[in-house]
């Protein structure tokens, strides 16, 4: 029996998820925790909906916790929220008997009586393993069923507790403002910016380093991340950022231009992780879109799955000759100390036609999880238009010769990826779109003012993520193989004449150490 259930993303031990929740790092158990919006009793989102919780110690692998926090009423959903450590017991809840790095206070939106959305708090005293809730809930009440998804954060310079949250369909991100994570005091709204779609939901805010500061600038800025859904560009469900600055209460924009998180259908409700050690900002995805995720097939007994655990910095990059942006750059958490590679096919200064043969041969056992780094040049100066045509980096199935693709086209000069199988659910779901392309700027130009790229994917089971130009774009997305698993990958092209010169590629077989 072949084993679909990816690797190192993390999915549920059965039943339904969505958005990740509560994310944050005990320092003293030295555990990742997170929680999940989970219905344990069916495969599709439901009341009672609960926190699900799992953990990790390597952001890979996941161990499950159960439900961590229930609604009181079956027609209730403890709906989506966060979690901070109230190491100064600013709440008053906590005694002296429990470590400050256990000082665990979720705050989540309670989906109750009428489908009104309140905002409610629960302590835990043992790190987040069980909850109580507040005897005075709710902490916010607006009167509104469309008043969601807070996310907290310690603001340092003026020593506060920041909510962030929506007015979902009034397009409003708004801020509170707490001393003690009990009483809030309205902030600011941060409205009608960027891509709308139906409606905003689940906002973020962090700060994180520049990776190439200008000279005598500053070498952090604020990153306000929100969800669109549905109405997304690409259909159903997206993430979009801004960049600027916060003062505690009011986030300023540096401009007013939609940039989405990644550009596939499969990453949604992003979060943050709170008190990570080195203050480094790591976050992660659910890895669907609301317009399919309750059909993809649940023959494993689960739906959803959650994207790699990501960190995120910013960085300067040209995404046309002319101009450069302070984009927000991916890279994929994996620790090498974690992974074991199997097997590997390494070249290097290849001129790519259609007789190069690079295609891995790995071992048949232990499969579905690879990935692939490729940089290579544009060489088609001694080409004519007419020559010039595509290559694909193809995902082969362990079954019959399905695959998924990643290519691009030299003469669009644009990446795409096809994720068409032959499973029943693709050929007949309408919005399981399996086309996608985005322009992505050379990374850098060599010598010959050749223009080049770098590309790194990565593919578990069924899940599969591609990093452009070392993170300033990614692109996720599910697909299901009609049979098999992935197995092997291919670098190919129709050309007899190169356009294409690999300068540096490595295809992995990998599996946990
Ligand atoms: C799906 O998009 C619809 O019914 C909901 O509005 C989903 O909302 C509830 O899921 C989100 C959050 O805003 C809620 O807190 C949570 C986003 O499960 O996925």
């Amino acid at each position: 029996m072949i084993d679909g259930r990816p690797l190192i993303h993390m999915t549920p031990p059965q039943g339904w998820i969505n958005d990740p929740n509560g994310l944050y790092y005990n320092q003293l158990e030295q555990k990742y925790h997170m929680y999940y919006q989970y219905n344990p009793n069916d495969t599709v989102w439901d009341t009672p909906l609960y926190w699900g919780h799992a953990t990790s110690d390597n952001l890979l692998t996941w161990d499950h916790h159960g439900v961590a926090i229930s609604p009181d009423e079956d027609d209730h959903g403890i709906f989506s929220g966060s979690i901070v450590v109230d190491k100064n017991n600013t709440s008053g809840y906590f005694d002296d008997s429990i470590d400050p790095e256990n000082r665990i206070v979720a705050l989540y939106t309670l989906f109750g009586d009428n489908e009104k959305q309140t905002q409610e708090v629960a302590f835990s005293n043992d790190g987040g393993y069980t909850f109580e809730k507040y005897n005075k809930n709710p902490v916010i009440d607006v009167n509104s069923t469309q008043f969601r998804d807070p996310k907290v954060i310690w603001h340092e310079e003026t020593q506060k507790w920041v909510m962030l949250l929506v007015k979902s369909q009034e397009y409003k991100v708004q801020t509170y403002v707490s001393d003690n994570l009990l009483d809030w005091e309205f902030g600011s709204n941060f409205t009608k910016e960027g891509y709308l779609g139906f409606q905003y939901e689940c906002p973020g805010l962090f700060k994180t380093k520049i990776e190439n500061p200008k000279e005598g600038c500053v070498d952090e800025k604020w990153v306000l991340v929100m969800a669109i859904n549905p109405g997304s560009p690409i259909g159903g469900s997206i993430n979009e950022y801004f960049v600027g600055d916060f003062d505690g209460v009011t986030f300023t924009p540096d401009d007013h231009a939609t940039r989405f998180v990644d550009t596939g259908k499969d990453f949604y409700a992003f979060q943050a992780f709170d008190n990570t050690e080195d203050g480094r900002i790591i976050g992660v995805a659910w890895a669907s879109n609301w317009q399919y995720a309750q059909r993809v097939p649940d023959d494993l007994g689960y739906r959803g799955s959650m994207s790699l655990v990501r960190e995120y910095t910013l960085r300067y990059d040209y995404t046309n000759p002319e101009t450069e942006q302070l984009l927000l750059v991916q890279r994929p958490v994996l620790d090498d100390q974690y992974l074991d590679v199997a097997d590997e096919l390494a070249v290097e200064a290849v001129d790519l036609n259609k007789t190069s043969n690079l295609k891995t041969n790995f071992d048949s056992e232990n499969i579905g999880l690879l990935d692939f780094n490729i940089t290579f040049t544009l060489t088609n100066n001694s080409l004519t238009f007419a020559e010039i045509t595509n290559f694909d980096i193809k995902i082969l199935s362990s079954i019959g010769d399905e695959s998924i693709k990643i290519g691009f086209d030299g003469k669009v000069g644009e990446f795409y990826i096809n994720r068409h199988t032959s499973h029943v659910f693709q050929r007949e779901n309408n919005f399981f779109t399996e086309r996608w392309s985005n322009y992505v700027e050379p990374l850098t130009r060599d010598t010959d003012n050749n223009k080049v790229y770098q590309v790194y994917g990565i593919v578990d089971k069924n899940i599969l993520e591609v990093y452009f130009n070392n993170g300033a774009f990614t692109s996720t997305n599910t697909f299901f193989f009609e049979r098999g698993i992935p197995a092997n990958i291919e670098v190919t092209t129709d050309v007899d004449n190169s356009f294409v010169e690999i300068n540096k590629l490595s295809i992995r077989k990998l599996g946990l150490a």
